[in-house]
């Protein structure tokens, strides 16, 4: 049966609160901005822009592990499934897995509402037979559900990328709870993982030699600008990205070049030179404790799959009620 495409973009409240969050976070004594925000149209181009430096490891690292156990995922996983996409982007990962999985209804879920449109637009052309709803929705913190249209059987929550090392331990393992508790029956997760690894790797991963991280990380500020009224001078900024080996994770920041004072609707703040603001954390976890922290949210890791310089992990992993 021929499935009409029907693409919800459904309105955030969530983005309702955007002004007072960012204006919390930039009062902050370490002044932060939540790596949400590096996500507008042209933040989500220039992350499919650094997925295809060399030294970005993990985009390709991950889909090798698909490429290669590929069957086994899909006979892990079994045909016809409920794809819900978390992060969605693109949708370029979950349509690459499409010939193996079948998935019975296909739902990309991604804050980046425009983006996502246009990917499921040019997607339901090739793959007529799957039932494909898209959902503008910011499900990194605690407020949010899926439309009533999302079929509650064998649900498999695809959360690709190692987007869960964005997350701090504690908040992953409350995403990871909430997103068990919509798993419904039979729901499970398909799951990609960045691994700890030499520091040198990861360095140059997060501050790349064409400085395509940097425009990712400085694009930040331009569209704080445009949500906040602000103006952050952009060729006054530095990107930082670095290994913390105290965190185990990479940070980016952005620094301040010399002292200045920035406004916005609402506020101000003087950062002084060399000052920073905090815009993302990336952490990296041997396996045993990204095996831990998923059972500590309520799912039972059925299968890992790793490469072979164990850089990154896919892990498939059931959910088991308390
Ligand atoms: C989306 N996320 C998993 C990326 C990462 O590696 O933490 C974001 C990124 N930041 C800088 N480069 C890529």
């Amino acid at each position: 049966m021929l499935n009409q495409m029907s693409l919800e973009a459904l309105p955030d409240p969530a983005l309702l609160h955007v002004p007072a969050e960012l204006d919390a976070s930039l009062r902050a004594r370490q002044a932060w901005i939540s790596p949400k925000f590096l996500y507008d149209p042209l933040g989500s181009k220039l992350f499919e822009a650094i997925c295809e430096l060399p030294e970005y490891y993990p985009t390709r690292t991950e889909a090798a592990i698909f490429d290669l156990h590929g069957g086994e995922i899909a006979r892990t996983v079994g045909a016809g499934c409920t794809l819900i996409d978390l992060g969605a982007g693109n949708c370029a990962k979950a349509a690459g897995l499409f010939p193996l999985l079948r998935p019975r209804q296909y739902v990309p879920v991604d804050i980046s509402a425009e983006f996502l449109n246009d990917a499921v637009a040019r997607l339901q052309q090739r793959f007529r037979e799957i039932e494909m709803r898209a959902v503008g929705m910011d499900f990194s913190g605690a407020g949010w559900d899926l439309p009533d249209f999302v079929r509650d059987e064998r649900r498999l929550f695809f959360y690709p990328g190692s987007s869960i090392g964005n997350f701090t331990p504690e908040e992953a393992r409350e995403f990871l709870q909430r997103v068990h508790a919509r798993c419904g029956r039979d729901g499970a997760l398909l799951i990609g993982i960045d691994l700890a690894k030499d520091r040198g790797v990861l360095d140059c991963a997060y501050d790349d030699a064409l400085g395509v991280t940097a425009a990712f990380n400085l694009n930040l500020l331009r569209h704080v600008n445009r949500l906040l009224d602000a103006d952050f001078d952009i060729r006054q900024w530095r990107h930082r990205g670095f290994y913390n080996p105290q965190q185990g994770r990479v940070e980016m920041h952005l620094e301040a070049q010399r002292s200045q004072l920035v406004t916005w609707r609402g506020g101000s703040r003087r950062f002084e030179a060399g000052e920073t603001i905090h815009t993302e954390n990336s952490y990296k976890y041997r396996p045993s404790d990204a095996i831990r922290l998923l059972e500590e949210a309520g799912f039972a890791a059925s299968r890992v799959w790793t490469d072979e310089r164990e850089w990154f992990a896919v892990i498939h992993a059931r959910a088991v009620s308390h």
